[in-house]
């Protein structure tokens, strides 16, 4: 497929999605050009490779080169405001991003998924009541595989199931999904948009090229913020909300169910399902509405989706010690997530604050005082880390006690010292990870190491420390002297874990 050959093509960023696209681009024939800002060992490798293919790569340079260029593939972290960018439009070179090369040259149908939480898990969620009722589906895109990877095997498949972020919409020209969801708009990427309307314009582009043929799904909530704007969506909307018993799917005491002209009646009962919480019964709604668009039977759509388990970092349960649980949460990197995960999780007796909340990291522009209300309900003490911590620090002290740590080990330490049976300790970070960690998933990684640390220190990680602490109950023996970071021991009355310094 040689489509390209006398195309020059500069492609920015050389990362995930540069280098598909640039691999892609070379197969198709072009002259291509790469450039990223930074120069390290691994890209350096990668670099080497693509010149081995014919590409000319620079590393270590924040602006284009001189020359012209056709057109110009773009990286979704790389802003179209930034020094290697903004020149390109003074040029008049083209911009697209590479979820559009990738979909100019895909060769089956996309349903695309959005929103600023969820995307991952309803893009699985569908991948799965898809894959599971015999359609043919690559899920891709945000989700971590870039488009431009799967295009070639796009002809063998009947559907692209892809994630796709505000990023990648900035810059499509023909993207057109034959089904949009639109989950959910709320803060986040302040540091990138001038504006919160600016992030709704970003996310409207999903619907821009549909058709009237084409189907919208969409959280009644979005719709309302994209008609504030007047933001058309031109295809069949069915909406969907947990809030709002007015939408097309609703969520009313834990079953799911449709008010659609041939469609009505229950549809699943969240009891049977592995995803918890009214965030995940809008995940499991769209995936639903999407399937009753493609014929899937609602029997293999339930089977699909109660037997999914969500994917580590999202609420992901670590255990329980000593009556005190551990939940990862580290995809919360916005402060809707860590609303959502705040209410997600067991409330404390009574009623009353059980929650130690670690959060933090990099600021992505976001109000943190929003989630005041739900700190003073739910959270009995934060810990804050990262670039952001004095800023969270700042706008939360009003509504719990806060402290500042250096480490997840560190907070995980504290939060142990003080938790009562019944208490959570949760990582919900409402922050970017990339100040102290690789990405999310780094940053989830080491807290489970944290707490295994802390269990190791406190039971000699030999065995669970559940069954450890109810022999332990059981034979009415006192708990051990933990000797290392700060003595570490257990209270015998209050069944609390607590430091001797
Ligand atoms: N770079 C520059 N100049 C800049 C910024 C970046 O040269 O001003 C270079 C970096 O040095 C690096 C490369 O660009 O080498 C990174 O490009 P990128 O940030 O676009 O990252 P990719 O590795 O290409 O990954 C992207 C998505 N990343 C972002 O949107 C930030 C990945 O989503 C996605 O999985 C991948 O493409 C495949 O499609 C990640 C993400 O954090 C998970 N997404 C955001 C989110 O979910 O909130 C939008």
């Amino acid at each position: 497929m040689n489509t390209l050959r006398k195309e020059k093509v500069l492609v920015a960023g050389l990362g995930a999605s540069g280098e598909a696209a640039a691999r892609l681009l070379i197969r198709l024939g072009a002259a291509v050009h790469v450039i990223d800002g930074a120069d390290y060992p691994r890209l350096r490798s990668v670099a080497e490779e693509l010149r081995s293919l014919g590409a000319t790569v620079e590393l270590g340079v924040s602006v284009p080169p001189e020359t012209t260029f056709d057109f110009a593939v773009v990286s979704p972290g790389i802003s179209l405001n930034s020094s290697m960018l903004s020149p390109l439009g003074s040029r008049k070179i083209r911009v697209i991003g590479e979820l559009e090369l990738g979909y100019q040259y895909a060769r089956c149908l996309n349903i695309s998924i959005t929103g600023t939480n969820g995307k991952t898990t309803t893009t699985e969620l569908v991948d799965r009541l898809l894959s599971r009722s015999g359609r043919r589906t690559i899920a891709a895109g945000n989700i971590g595989t870039p488009i431009c990877d799967v295009v070639e095997q796009s002809r063998e498949i009947d559907f692209l199931t892809l994630e796709v972020s505000s990023f990648q919409l900035e810059t499509t020209e023909y993207f057109r999904p034959a089904v949009a969801v639109l989950l959910n708009i709320t803060p986040d990427h302040l540091d990138r948009y001038v504006s919160m309307n600016d992030y709704v314009r970003a996310k409207s582009r999903l619907f821009q090229n549909q058709q009237p043929f084409d189907w919208a799904v969409i959280q009644s909530e979005a719709l309302a913020q994209l008609r504030s704007l007047n933001l058309p969506v031109p295809s069949k909307i069915i909406t969907f909300s947990a809030n709002n018993r007015k939408a097309d799917l609703y969520l009313d005491r834990g079953l799911l169910i449709s008010r659609l002209r041939d469609w009505t009646g229950p549809l699943l009962d969240m009891d049977r399902c592995e995803l918890e919480g009214p965030h995940n019964a809008e995940n499991l709604m769209a995936a639903l509405a999407v399937g009753r668009v493609l014929r899937v039977s609602l029997p293999q759509m339930a089977e699909a989706l109660c037997s999914y388990r969500p994917a580590p970092h999202r609420c992901e349960k670590l255990g329980e010690f000593n009556g005190v649980r551990f939940v990862n949460d580290s995809k919360a990197t916005n402060l809707d997530a860590v609303h959502k995960a705040l209410l997600a999780v067991p409330s404390g007796r009574a009623g009353k604050p059980n929650v130690f909340l670690i959060a933090g990291g990099r600021d992505k522009g976001l109000p943190f005082h929003d989630v005041g209300p739900v700190l003073a309900r739910r959270v009995k003490h934060a810990f804050l880390l990262g670039e952001a911590r004095e800023k969270i620090r700042a706008a939360w002290s009003l509504f719990t006690p806060c402290s500042v740590v250096d480490s997840l080990l560190e907070a995980v330490s504290n939060a142990v010292k003080s938790a009562a049976t019944g208490d959570i300790v949760l990582l919900s970070p409402g922050c970017s990870s990339f100040d102290m960690f690789q990405n999310y998933q780094h940053r989830g990684d080491v807290f489970r190491q944290a707490v295994e640390t802390v269990k190791t220190e406190l039971y000699g990680g030999a065995e669970s420390a559940r069954t450890t602490a109810s022999r332990r109950t059981a034979k009415n023996c006192p708990s051990p002297k933990i000797s290392t970071r700060g003595n570490l021991k257990k209270s015998p009355t209050t069944n609390n874990l607590s430091y001797r310094h």
